[in-house]
């Protein structure tokens, strides 16, 4: 009897949460790998060498020969394809997957249904919420990707439906992913650091189609509409009056109605989000419940008591009848434009702007026309505030804070009655902070010392 030596490996790049999480996941299936990492610390180094000592860890630059020798790459998200060694790799035949490739072959395998949101913004938000309309269904469903859970980590027996977030990073190295159902929500400016243009951002978003059995487009943003067969079925939500069995807004009598086609299906000041934003958020996820299969009367219940998440247009206090807001998850332009004009229409003042931070290479002049109609003052802070007030100068009012804590104190000066004080940077924290929720927990924390 001959013993076949097998001497092919799957490399993992990455030793964050994915790269765990896969290395965990491979070890389970029983196969060889190997795990690079170009940090010198990488965050699960200690945990893995507790857990699988024997397993080859590499750190430093990604060596050439074992990105070529592989017979598989699975990437993380934080790192490029267009690292030097990958593209050779890339060249040399080696397949370059994410751990959302893995995840959607085993759930494939397992015969469970994928619903796949990406987009600019509100993938965390429209996750959430799909996922607890199907939780109140009854289904035993599993919620994560980009939200914090890597997708492998999800992978159970007895889940009926996989609700997940995928970000253009995670995208970038799926090829199958087989939705049941897929939406880009929205596609605007983001890590533009990363991506040579908008388009090849766009692409990457767009991936999220690729074998998918249904699609939601947003009808208001051109950008959404994937190039799929006429077999795949398409549902669109907008704010506008829809055509039959498409989702969207009609005025009934002073109020204002989510429909679909004509059919009414609850009342926009019954949802328990608030701002025009979160309107778009539970059409859209009306739609993706829809598509599979869930029933209409727990979806309704959901929206009127999901309040929102976290650090998302999260109300903080109202302090001599100003409202203050912390909405540090704002970390691109689209977001904040979506908060200035979301939350902009029902204020009896105007808006007080906190923003500045990591600005990944974006052109802020999109905030003026927003700004504009509702903003009063912006107040600036972090690495990149200059580059926003170049966008804005001579058409919006600026000033300089220098951290959060004077931009708190300048905004609640010069706030009256009425006025509302945001916070929503349109960049990223880590020029300042760990995260985004470290960013909100901090001006929170401020405002409700002003009380
Ligand atoms: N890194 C290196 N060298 C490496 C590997 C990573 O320098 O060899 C750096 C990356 O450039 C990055 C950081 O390490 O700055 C983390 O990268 P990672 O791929 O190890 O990240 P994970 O810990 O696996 O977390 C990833 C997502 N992170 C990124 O895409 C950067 C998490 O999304 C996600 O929650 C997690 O997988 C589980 O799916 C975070 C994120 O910021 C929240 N996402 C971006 C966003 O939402 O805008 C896309
Ligand atoms: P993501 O996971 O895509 O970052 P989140 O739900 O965490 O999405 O929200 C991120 C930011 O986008 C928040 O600042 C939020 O207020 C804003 N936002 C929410 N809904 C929308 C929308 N429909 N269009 C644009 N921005 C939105």
């Amino acid at each position: 009897m001959s013993l076949i030596v097998s001497d092919r490996f799957s490399l993992i790049i990455g030793l964050g949460k994915t790269g765990f999480a896969c290395a965990q996941y491979l070890a389970l299936q029983g196969e060889r790998f190997q795990v690079a990492d170009s940090r010198q610390h990488p965050p699960f180094f200690d945990q893995l060498t507790l857990e699988q000592p024997e397993t080859p860890i590499h750190l430093g630059d990604f060596p050439y020969d074992l990105c070529a020798n592989a017979h598989q790459i699975i990437l993380s998200p934080g790192v490029s394809m267009q690292e030097p060694a990958l593209v050779a790799a890339a060249r040399a035949g080696v397949p370059i997957r994410s751990d959302v490739d893995i995840f959607a072959e085993a759930a494939r395998l397992a015969n469970v249904p994928i619903v796949a949101i990406t987009g600019s913004n509100a993938k965390s938000t429209v996750t959430s919420l799909v996922g607890q309309m199907a939780k109140t269904a009854g289904l035993n469903v599993a919620v994560g990707g980009n939200l914090g859970e890597p997708s492998v980590s999800l992978l159970a027996d007895n889940v009926d439906l996989y609700v997940m977030e995928l970000s253009s990073f995670q995208l970038e190295s799926t090829s199958g992913l087989g939705a049941s159902v897929a939406c880009v929500l929205n596609v605007s400016p983001d890590h533009m650091d990363r991506y040579d243009n908008l388009m090849s951002y766009h692409q990457a978003k767009h991936r999220v189609f690729q074998g998918c059995k249904a699609v939601v487009i947003n009808g208001d943003d051109a950008l959404t509409n994937p190039l799929v067969p006429d077999t795949v079925t398409q549902t669109s939500f907008s704010s506008g009056d829809p055509d039959v069995g498409q989702f969207g807004l009609r005025e009934e009598a002073g109020t204002t109605w989510m429909v679909q086609g004509l059919r009414p299906i609850m009342a926009v000041n019954k949802l328990a989000m608030f701002g025009r934003h979160n309107v778009a958020n539970a059409l859209a996820a009306l739609a993706l419940g829809q598509a599979v299969g869930l029933p209409m009367d727990a979806m309704i219940k959901t929206l009127t008591v999901f309040t929102g998440l976290s650090h998302r247009c999260e109300w903080v206090a109202d302090i001599d009848g100003v409202a203050y807001i912390n909405d540090s998850k704002g970390t691109n332009i689209g977001a904040t434009v979506a908060a200035l004009e979301g939350l902009g229409p029902a204020l009896t003042g105007k808006i007080m702007l906190i923003a500045g931070g990591l600005g990944k290479g974006t052109d802020f002049s999109e905030l003026v026309v927003p700004l504009s109609r509702y903003g009063k003052q912006v107040v600036l802070i972090g690495r990149d505030a200059n580059d926003i007030e170049m966008a804005l100068v001579d058409k919006v009012r600026c000033i300089h804070a220098k951290d959060m804590q004077s931009a708190v104190s300048i905004a609640h000066a010069q706030a009256v009655s009425g006025d509302l004080v945001l916070l929503s940077p349109a960049c990223a924290s880590f020029d300042a902070y760990a995260n985004f929720e470290a960013r909100g927990d901090h001006f929170s924390a401020l405002v409700r010392a002003l009380a």
